[in-house]
């Protein structure tokens, strides 16, 4: 049987559109070709081309035996794991930012900060989770002493004299950035913010996050703002 190649995208649209609808977005036959759908399908579906995963923190301090430890936050790295593997496949681009405090850092609280020491540089609580596949570029922040840095775009890549990570994404034509790790109230916040002032889609992977929770509600305040600022729950 002869099939036309109009008749084709609209047996491909039509499928399309069903997972579309699956999916709860809302479908109009009449105004989007082909391209539009798969895009849109993509969108939601595919790890697309232009996208980074970004891991942030997943260090032995903010794990419960850690110095910062955060609830849970050692269940994080399976669910990363996945994630990582899933770019790994796909050729695409995994940052792992690495809070690397020196040992006076003004975030201390004998230098006047709220938290106890924590991730001092070459110091075993600084290293990563020792179950955590890294596979990338290392994004380190909260290197100089009297500078507060939460978020991952305050950090350099690959070295203290790298690309800030901002310079880094876009060489790499990077759009949209998945970002997952600890804590969802500080540095998973700061970064996923930072990542919609910068201009990037941002996916907060929302089972690959946990909370400090200094105030009870902490991380469930920090999702919300995410989402009201523009990021997507994946
Ligand atoms: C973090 C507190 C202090 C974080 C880092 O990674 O969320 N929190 N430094
Ligand atoms: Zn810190």
């Amino acid at each position: 049987m002869m099939i036309t190649v109009a008749a084709r995208q609209e047996a491909e649209g039509a499928h399309l559109a069903e997972h579309i609808a699956q999916e709860g977005v809302e479908y109009s036959n009449t105004s989007r070709n082909v391209r539009e759908y798969s895009k849109e399908v993509f969108r939601m579906r595919g790890i697309g081309e232009g996208s980074c995963l970004i891991v942030v923190d997943v260090q032995n301090d903010f794990c419960p035996d850690g110095a910062l430890g955060v609830r849970e936050g050692d269940q994080v790295v399976p669910v990363l794991n996945l994630w990582i593997s899933e770019f790994d496949k796909k050729g695409m681009p995994v940052v792992y930012t690495q809070d690397w405090h020196p040992e006076d850092h003004v975030s201390f609280v004998e230098s006047g900060g709220i938290w106890p020491p924590h991730c001092v540089q070459d110091t075993r609580g600084a290293d990563f989770h020792p179950d955590l596949i890294v596979h990338g570029e290392v994004c380190r922040k909260g290197f100089v002493s009297d500078k507060e840095a939460y978020s991952g775009f305050d950090g350099r890549v690959a070295g203290p004299d790298g690309p800030a990570l901002d310079r880094w994404l876009k060489e790499q034509e990077v759009s949209r950035i998945y970002v997952g790790g600890l804590a969802t109230d500080y540095c998973v916040k700061a970064t996923a913010l930072d990542g919609i002032r910068n201009g990037y889609e941002v996916v907060v992977l929302k089972d690959g996050v946990r909370a400090v929770d200094v105030r009870q509600g902490d991380g469930g305040r920090a999702i919300a703002e995410m989402v009201d600022a523009g990021a997507v729950l994946e």
